[in-house]
């Protein structure tokens, strides 16, 4: 069975066909924009969304919920990063941060078949603010996060070497370690 992905964000859905493909599984996207219920967890953003997406698609179906915490300002923005990015961006969260650089990406990927509730994957990359933008690849807060390891930003990374990483990458091979199990 092929899974599908339900996101309005096609950086997100190339990222994830990357992952799926370098895994030998093929991946359809739904172009959907679900409704983003305010919380501080993920886990509970990413749940309703997917029983939005399933609503919608009317078959098995994932979403993901995805955002950078950047510690010395207590995990902002967090839940509040499509937001944050979209209007203070990569020059107002640079302007916030001071000497502790210290972040981590999450990925929170709900998947839910109309069955049972809702099974959860999570990933998690820690890493650090860089001093300015750097590199060209990628989307959202990448041209700013160096993940633990790497002297580069994960916009200067290639799709493939930046999912063998990330966030996502990790949340999402745990969910295809699952769909294996599945049979
Ligand atoms: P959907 O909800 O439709 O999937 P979205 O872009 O709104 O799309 P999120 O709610 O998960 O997705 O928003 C997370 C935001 O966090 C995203 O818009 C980026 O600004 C940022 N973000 C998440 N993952 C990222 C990554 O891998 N690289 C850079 N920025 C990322």
């Amino acid at each position: 069975m092929t899974p599908i992905l339900a996101t309005s964000n096609i950086h997100k859905a190339r990222e994830f066909k990357k992952i799926f493909r370098d895994a030998g599984i093929a991946l359809k996207h739904v172009s959907l924009k679900t409704i983003e219920i305010q919380s501080e967890r993920l886990e509970d953003i990413a749940v309703f969304s997917s029983l939005q997406a399933f609503e919608a698609v009317g078959r098995p179906v994932f979403v993901e919920d995805a955002g950078l915490f950047i510690e010395s300002l207590d995990g902002f923005p967090g839940p509040y990063s499509s937001y944050v990015y979209r209007t203070i961006g990569l020059e107002g969260v640079l302007r916030l941060v001071g000497d502790d650089r210290e972040a981590r990406f999450v990925s929170v990927i709900s998947y839910y078949d109309g069955r049972t509730s809702p099974h959860i994957f999570r990933g998690e990359v820690h890493g650090r603010i860089a001093e300015r933008p750097r590199g060209r690849y990628g989307f959202g807060f990448d041209p700013i996060f160096i993940p633990e390891g790497s002297d580069k930003t994960f916009a200067e990374m290639s799709r493939g070497i930046k999912t063998g990483k990330s966030h996502r990458g990790l949340a999402a091979r745990r969910f295809i370690a699952w769909l294996r199990g599945q049979g």
